[in-house]
């Protein structure tokens, strides 16, 4: 266990190490129960640090062997090893000295997937963030950067595979069945980046050119018999290549890149240097078992990653406080490259949902934090929506504000300036800043507030005068540790649209900056006067969610009607169409708690039904307009005092509503897109599926009984058909003998496939109601479920918290307490895990008041064990506030 549990660590502390390290030699012997690690490193005093200022290295527990300086075995006196540091004393004079530092560690017993471990036989490890203090004792921070050569030595049959960072070396036997290879990376790295991996893996290798003409060699290991399922990832990694080349310029610098799938990991992915290692599930994909939603996940995942190796890599974070720096733009990275490679708006519309569905509810709630955060007593809770989401919609701002010509320059001036370092959100403002002669300190505040700013606008038409009168007044609602907020730059697209869906051009504008059609909030008030406008306008604001902010703005129905019909951004034509349908579920809620009926809004109604049969709009596109908020839209608009249960009801009121009302519309649709021909993964093909599954859904609530969906399912070729109707009949018709015929014939096809099994757990978990808390705990005993596989404890218990909202928030409680107890268990063996699954209790105080105390008992019954790990002690801690 860590021995700063709890401590808080603050960015205002910051100052560099004493102590730089230049190479590191690390030799791995490797045994699962005692595997020993051998590290030389080269160590500088750095100019300024005294003499007698003793090196503390990070370690985490860890058990020291051995340890020489300058070659010789230290003194028992002049270090001090505990499991979590290594504090070295009367250190040689000279300005250069090394160390060695022999350690042991037990991969196979690594819970914690953290550091070096073994994932179904394969040593592998995750270093992000303070991992590598778990393989050896180090400067374990990402501002100290080193030159690494490795070398692996393995028993030859356990391990035929030896793969760690950089260019391959040496390879050769030991003897004894023993073998070892080497491998260097010239790139100055922090310890973070360290991968190694051991074992038996099959491998599927392209090549790569560079626009420069350097030849890659790319090699993607799986597990043997699984190399068909990489070639889609194969694909993605080589358009992701050309990408970066020619949208950033950004070109890859290895002889060879590498991505190693494994079926243990915490988090998606990780970009150790040349040396990707990734969950499974964001790799492996096949007609037969991945979704349309894998392929364009695997898509972005492995582009993501690549992406890192400049942003990230090359030029890399200071400190822990500067992870948006990498994450924030690389995830704009990826996502700029989706919407490239697929849909833009379709894109936008699903990273809008995204960031509303994960990152509003944190910031609106008691785990809310900056973009940038100041203080931390546990870094791996801080991967976060805020750090990865809005990180990237602060990027995009910028890129807003800025111009696309002049983002590019200061992107430019950032990778040149800052190639090699270790930089903060202070020097990549600063390029921008430099390349395009502007001041970015207004700007720099969404780094440092938390919370989701509100635009409170109001309008006033004079045609008379011919002037429209905006007045808009920005705040920010109080966040943990921020109770007051100053006002921001906020770059507001909008439009004016005419009586015909003609755009107003406009020219005359005070009160405010306007560039292009960006208008720049930056004060707590703007009274805006638009002149020359002849007729009286319908209003666009935020489009394409130019900023991820919540606007009050009391337009009328008409008027949004008239935006979902005419915007000329596809985009903000779904947001008004969404406003409304959202506007209209919230009164179907209070209609249901005040036991009334509901009462649909016909124009909202055959608006929905317009856009499903819209022909001239992409099948993507009428999907999304048909997929109506989901439960916890409603609940975050609503923000407090939820009931899910009326929720849930209210929303089926209108869907039922929706699917009486368009039932010949669904049919024709359903007709016409049911698949046919070979699938093929993309977006235009997944389009037409998810319109398909869509009126499907609709239908199977009025004429399309589960009797009728279970020869749909059976005759399905591919999973985003066969997953997305056996989704309908669980979720729609629990419990019938169609929908348990259904799940057992998917589990007795894909039972030993554990990643379409997730598939499974999940349909199931993520049932509504009160009944589906105990078929988890059932299948919790299942001998497809294993606590010890995050993949399987988020498909089961993860849906089960953050997926459904009536299953998990039951009145009595029965549901919070479960995961209570779940929690506590997962903690002993992966605290990671168990901290990021409880997270899922983070809006609990929204709640009405009997669920609210069921919610805090749980909290408080966590809280009350006595030896938490610093991970669920945080969220625990920040959660009950
Ligand atoms: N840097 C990775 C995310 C990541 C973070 C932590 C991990 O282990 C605790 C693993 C991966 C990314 O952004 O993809
Ligand atoms: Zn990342």
């Amino acid at each position: 266990m860590k021995t700063d549990t709890g401590q808080d660590v603050r960015l205002e502390d910051y100052r560099p190490t004493d102590f730089e390290i230049e190479t590191v030699d690390l030799t791995f012997r490797l045994d699962p129960a005692q595997t020993r690690v051998t590290s030389r490193i080269a160590l500088r005093r750095r100019s300024g640090t005294k003499a007698d200022v003793p090196l503390v290295l990070d370690g985490d527990e860890l058990n020291l062997v051995a340890l020489k300086i300058n070659d010789v075995a230290a003194d028992n006196e002049c270090f001090a090893a505990t499991p979590s540091s290594l504090e070295i004393r009367d250190l040689p004079e000279t300005e250069v000295f090394t160390l060695e530092i022999v350690t042991e560690i037990a991969p196979a017993e690594n819970t914690k997937l953290m550091g070096l471990y073994r994932s179904n036989g394969v040593y592998c490890t995750q270093c992000e963030a303070e991992g590598f203090r778990r393989i050896t004792y180090f400067l374990d921070r990402p501002d100290v950067l080193a030159v690494f050569t490795t070398c692996i030595e393995a028993p030859t049959n356990d391990a035929p595979l030896l793969l760690s960072n950089g260019n391959p070396g040496e390879t050769g036997e030991l003897g004894d069945g023993w073998h070892f290879a080497v491998w260097h990376d010239p790139h100055p790295k922090p310890s973070y980046l360290f991968a190694l991996v051991a074992g038996d893996l099959a491998v599927v290798r392209d090549w790569f050119v560079t626009r420069s003409g350097k030849p890659v060699v790319l090699e993607i290991y799986v597990e043997h018999g699984k190399q068909i399922r990489a070639n889609y990832a194969m694909d993605a990694l080589k358009r992701a290549m050309s990408w970066d080349e020619e949208r950033f310029g950004r070109e890859y610098d290895l002889s060879v890149f590498m991505i190693v799938a494994v079926s243990d990991f915490n988090m998606g992915a990780m970009e150790n240097k040349g040396l990707n290692i990734f969950n499974d599930k964001y790799v492996l994909a096949d007609s037969d078992t991945a979704t349309d939603a894998d392929y364009a996940n695997i898509e972005a995942i492995i582009a993501h990653e690549y992406f890192h190796n400049w942003t990230g890599n090359r030029i890399t974070c200071r400190d822990w406080f500067q992870l948006c720096l990498k994450e924030g733009l690389t995830v704009y990275r990826d996502h700029e490259f989706s919407a490239d490679m697929r849909s833009r708006p379709v894109k936008r519309i699903a990273e809008v949902r995204l960031l509303k569905a994960h990152q509003f509810p944190e910031d609106s709630g008691p785990l809310a934090h900056p973009v940038r955060p100041e203080h931390y007593s546990e870094i791996n809770n801080f991967y976060t929506a805020t750090v990865y989401e809005k990180g990237s919609e602060v990027v995009r701002m910028l890129a807003t504000i800025l111009g696309p010509t002049e983002f590019k320059a200061g992107l430019d001036l950032y990778f040149s300036r800052h190639d090699g370092d270790a930089a903060t959100i202070e020097d990549f403002l600063k390029c921008f800043e430099d390349a395009n002669q502007v001041k970015l300190t207004q700007f720099a505040l969404w780094y440092r507030q938390a919370g989701t700013p509100v635009l409170t606008v109001s309008a006033r038409f004079d045609g008379r005068a011919r002037k429209l009168m905006l007045d808009i007044e920005q705040s920010a609602p109080a966040t943990p540790g921020q109770p007051k907020k100053r006002p921001m730059h906020i770059p507001l697209r909008f439009g004016l649209i005419d009586a015909d869906g003609a755009e107003i051009k406009t020219s005359d504008i005070e009160g405010i900056d306007v560039t292009g059609d960006v208008m720049h909030v930056k004060r707590r008030a703007h009274k805006i006067v638009i002149s020359k406008v002849r007729k009286r306008p319908v209003i666009s604001l935020n489009r394409s969610f130019s900023a991820p902010i919540n606007i009050h703005f009391e337009q009328g129905t008409e008027d949004l009607f008239h935006l979902a019909r005419f915007e000329t951004d596809a985009y903000s034509r779904w947001q008004a169409l969404n406003e409304l349908a959202l506007r209209g579920l919230i009164a179907a809620t209070g209609a249901v708690r005040d036991d009334t009926d509901i009462v649909p809004d016909e124009a909202l109604v055959s608006g929905i039904i317009a856009s499903l049969e819209d022909g001239t709009l992409e099948p993507a596109m009428r999907a999304q307009a048909v997929l109506l908020p989901g439960e916890a839209d409603i609940a975050r608009e609503l923000g407090n005092n939820i009931d899910p249960d009326a929720i849930f009801e209210a929303r089926n009121g209108v869907l039922d509503i929706v699917a009486m009302t368009g039932a010949d519309a669904f049919d024709k649709v359903a007709d016409g897109f049911t698949p046919s021909g070979r699938y093929t993964p993309d977006a235009e093909s997944a389009g037409k599926r998810a319109l398909y599954l869509a009126a499907l859904d609709y239908l199977s609530r009025i004429s399309l009984p589960a009797d009728a969906l279970l020869p749909i399912f059976r005759s399905a070729d591919n999973m985003t058909i066969m997953a997305g109707v056996l989704a309908i009949l669980a979720h729609r018709f629990p419990e019938t003998a169609a929908a348990e015929t259904a799940l057992a014939e998917f589990e007795l096809r894909f039972r030993e496939n554990p990643l379409v099994i997730d598939k499974w757990l999940q349909i199931q978990a993520t049932i509504p109601g009160q009944a589906t808390l105990a078929r988890v705990k059932q299948l919790m005993g299942s001998n497809h479920f294993s606590i010890e596989n995050p993949n399987r404890v988020r498909a089961l218990i993860g849906s089960f918290s953050a997926g459904n909202p009536t299953g998990f928030n039951r009145a009595d409680g029965a549901a919070f307490a479960f995961l209570a107890g779940l929690i506590i268990e997962l903690d002993a063996r992966n605290p990671q895990v168990a901290a990021r699954i409880l997270t899922s209790m983070r809006s609990w105080k929204s709640l009405e008041p009997v669920r609210q105390e069921k919610a805090r008992t749980a909290l408080v019954a966590i809280s009350e064990q006595p030896s938490l790990s610093p991970d669920v002690r945080d969220i625990t801690d920040r959660t009950l506030g």
